[in-house]
């Protein structure tokens, strides 16, 4: 079917050449596990020349939220366009073929529309979860955890756990991130030879855990400058249902199993965070020259997302898996060559809003089971607010952002047992829980009744 629909494209292409420069490609990058401890947000921390450059070439959203802080139901939720609830896109395994298997995803709406459709890496959580590829390439690889050193990979062969980062001397294509945009290159020549549009979504997969990445990397960091954010605590007036065991870091060779990280390998780990995004950005560089030496960069579409964010001991917590911001907030740049440059917007945007938007952006009709909203609007004019909520959820914890503020609210049997507000006006790292203060009681009435309007527009 798919040579149909390439045929007729290319029919209408040839009779009508002006249309060949109206057709835009998509470059859809998403970085795992990407917080936006970036240069375009202001924090001067991560060394990230190609992120810096994107930036400038196109929007970014200083307000961008994922839907659900877990892997695999972020990206379920981001290429359905639909929402999660209480009863799909819950886990890092939630798959799009369980939970809204008849729904057309966004690969299958740009291979509908002719487009060429390749995913490279990690775009769905597992493998072959849609069937919209024309090409879906995962690099080759051991274990997900591509170490390289002896010392962990004698570890994994007695079935023990690795480290949590690794520090090598290896050429960037050594591990798969850097296999990843070669092959990504290899695919924009093809594009470029075969004059088809193309949707090609390019997933990296640091700085997921484990932070393996190249000596360069780790080298353009000083550890003795690098300091633990100020709320290293968890909150004593968050509710424990905002808590969380940090499995996922537990799970690694010195990292304690109960009880705080020690400062000195907190350190070592937000170190080899930063090499990990710093060995990625230098990936993103890669991909952008190639498109730009092939001529396509003019007439493609690039979105560069994260799927959620991640603390680096924030809140005494590490990974994902909170209703916290620092969970929640994600890095989101849009880059058109026909609109804002180098801007920044405070407009809301959700990770559902993106398909949408590239509906838009690409000239076709949006799907109607979409549930967030185009930003083009705010693409046009980033000094506009055009949005200021967002909704997510994280198991039982639903959290409504409405301007400034950050409710959290868990139900059990349709009764809120527990809640959490923060004033980001006053509060930004989310240290002061006002939802027991009496002096907001109406505003917390307030925000629950509108969480659960919220609720009622989407199932
Ligand atoms: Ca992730």
């Amino acid at each position: 079917m798919k040579y149909f629909f390439k045929i007729i494209l290319l029919f209408t292409l040839a009779v009508n050449s002006q249309n060949q420069s109206t057709i835009k490609n998509v470059l859809f990058i998403m970085v795992d596990d990407l917080r936006p401890e970036l240069n375009i947000y202001g924090q001067n921390k991560i060394i990230s020349p190609n992120i810096d450059a994107l930036g400038a070439s196109g929007v970014i959203f200083d307000r961008a939220y994922c839907n659900v802080p877990v892997c695999g139901a972020s990206r379920a939720s981001l290429l359905t366009g639909m929402r999660p609830t209480a009863n799909r896109f819950l886990t890092y395994h939630s798959r799009i073929k369980k939970d809204m298997p008849d729904v057309v995803n966004m690969a299958q709406y740009f291979k509908e529309r002719g487009y060429s459709t390749v995913s490279n890496n990690k775009i769905t959580h597992i493998k072959n979860d849609i069937d919209s590829w024309d090409d879906e390439w995962y690099p080759k690889v051991k274990s997900w955890r591509d170490y390289l050193s002896e010392e962990n990979l004698n570890l994994q062969a007695l079935n023990k756990a690795g480290y949590a980062y690794e520090n090598m001397d290896v050429p960037d294509s050594a591990y798969i991130d850097g296999q990843t945009a070669l092959k990504s290159v290899e695919d924009l020549k093809k594009f470029k030879k075969e004059g088809s549009p193309f949707f090609l979504a390019v997933g990296f997969v640091k700085p997921h855990l484990p932070f393996n990445a190249p000596k360069k990397y780790w080298d353009l960091y000083d550890r003795n400058s690098i300091s633990l954010p100020v709320n290293a605590t968890f909150p004593k007036s968050a509710p424990q249902r905002a808590n969380h065991k940090w499995g996922e870091l537990r799970a690694y060779a010195d990292i304690p199993k109960k009880g705080p990280v020690p400062d000195l390998i907190a350190k070592k780990l937000i170190h080899g965070y930063y090499a990990s995004v710093s060995y990625v950005d230098a990936q993103i560089g890669v991909l952008i020259k190639g498109l730009t030496e092939l001529g396509l960069r003019e007439n493609t579409i690039i979105v560069l997302v994260g799927d959620h964010g991640w603390s680096l001991s924030d809140h005494g917590l590490w990974a994902k898996h909170s209703n916290f911001e620092v969970a929640l907030q994600v890095p989101l740049i849009i880059s058109d060559s026909s609109l804002s440059k180098a801007a920044h917007t405070n407009s809301i945007a959700e990770l559902v809003d993106i398909y949408p938007t590239l509906c838009e952006l690409t000239a076709g009709e949006s799907p109607s089971h979409l549930q967030g909203s185009s930003l083009v609007s705010a693409l046009e004019s980033p000094n506009k607010l055009f949005k200021n909520k967002a909704l997510a959820r994280y198991h039982k914890g639903e959290t409504l952002i409405v301007d400034k503020l950050f409710y959290t609210e868990w139900q059990q049997k349709g009764k809120a047992v527990s809640k959490m507000l923060y004033d980001h006006e006053t509060d930004p790292n989310e240290i002061n829980n006002l939802a027991n203060d009496p002096e907001y009681s109406s505003t917390v009435k307030a925000l629950s009744q509108q969480l659960e309007q919220f609720k009622t527009t989407f199932n």
